[in-house]
């Protein structure tokens, strides 16, 4: 019998955290992100501080993007994703768009346009969202986009208003 390896996929994540410590939230998350079997971290952008966006009676955000190569399936991205979220104490029964200790998106995932009832992939949100599109920039400049087109172009009608690049 013959074992084939499983294709390795280039994919970006956006990690998101507003509370209990937003900082430290993605610091652990990216560890965990990056010692999970079938993950290899590519790039980690800079931290960013961010206005939330969505209801204002909630803590400012720290936002980065990653890039990974992975072996896991789409569906396994998500779960090992979603296990390291509630690892991390989040609660999904909140109100939607309400604060959170983490947030882990997958931003895209190769060049396959995804539509499932729990995952839309490339990510819906991500034109609108300064906090998504700068640190993405940064980490992959010449990124093309299935369905949504150049990264720079996104970038460039985008406001960085509320986003301040961390040191
Ligand atoms: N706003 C900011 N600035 N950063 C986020 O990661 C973020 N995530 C969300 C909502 C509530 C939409 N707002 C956000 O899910």
């Amino acid at each position: 019998m013959t074992i084939s390896k499983s294709p390795v996929v280039t994919a970006y994540l956006g990690l998101g955290s507003n509370l209990a410590s937003p900082l430290e939230q993605l610091k652990s998350a990216r560890a965990a992100i990056a010692a999970t079997v079938g993950i290899k971290e590519r790039a980690f952008s800079s931290l960013y501080h961010s206005l939330p966006m969505g209801p204002q009676d909630q803590p400012d955000y720290v936002n980065a993007v990653m890039a990974i190569d992975t072996e896991l399936s789409v569906l396994d991205l998500l779960q090992s994703l979603q296990v390291i979220e509630n690892a991390h104490g989040r609660c999904r029964a909140g109100e939607r768009w309400g604060a959170r200790t983490l947030d882990l998106d997958i931003l895209m995932y190769g060049d396959q346009q995804i539509d499932l009832p729990m995952l839309t992939v490339p990510h819906p949100g991500i034109a609108e969202r300064s906090f998504v599109l700068y640190p993405w920039h940064e980490i992959a400049p010449e990124l093309s986009i299935p369905g949504k087109g150049q990264l720079t172009d996104l970038l460039a009608n985008c406001s960085l208003a509320g986003l301040k690049r961390l040191d």
